[in-house]
């Protein structure tokens, strides 16, 4: 099985039951371990709530791009609402990690761009695998988790799964 790591956001309607469920049909895929949930400030346009985010390791067997179209599928069925670029949303399932491949194509870019720049993506990779290594960085030791933007809101079984 290949260890891949999933970022969630949602800052549109029942964040906190948008993600748990979203967390529970990941679940379906694999063995899962959950991050802690946090709240952080809108990274892009300003005039947006602010969002949940947390992370998810998970085990599959599933190909790259078979995984993406269950990711999307997860977005769709959770009535997913995507206003504008960077805007607000009502879910979002972002592949972060797939082992240790590269991936570049249409559809799909892994690592995902950007995840060594958002303490919102970064530091609940750190409560998975503090010890994790992204693009050769690692990652606990990145500048930008020295004054982190996001507050924990729920240490504990926010999923419960
Ligand atoms: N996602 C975005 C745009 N801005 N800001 C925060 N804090 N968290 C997000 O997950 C996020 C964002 C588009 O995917
Ligand atoms: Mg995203
Ligand atoms: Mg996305």
């Amino acid at each position: 099985m290949i260890k891949t790591y999933i970022g969630l956001g949602s800052n549109l309607g029942d964040s906190l039951q948008i993600l748990t469920e979203a967390v529970h049909k990941l679940a379906t895929l694999g063995p899962l371990q959950v991050s802690q949930l946090y709240q952080s400030p809108p990274m892009g346009p300003q005039d947006q709530p602010n969002y949940l985010n947390a992370a998810v390791q998970l085990q599959t067997d599933l190909a790259p791009l078979a995984l993406l179209d269950e990711l999307q599928r997860f977005e769709q069925e959770s009535g997913r609402v995507r206003l504008r670029h960077w805007g607000e949303r009502t879910l979002d399932l972002d592949l972060l990690i797939y082992g240790d491949e590269q991936i570049q194509n249409e559809r799909l870019t892994v690592p995902h761009v950007g995840v060594l720049e958002r303490d919102f993506v970064l530091r609940p990779l750190l409560d998975i695998d503090p010890n994790l290594v992204i693009k050769g960085q690692l990652l606990k030791s990145l500048a930008i988790l020295d004054n982190p933007n996001l507050t924990v809101l729920d240490a504990g079984n926010w999923a419960n799964i």
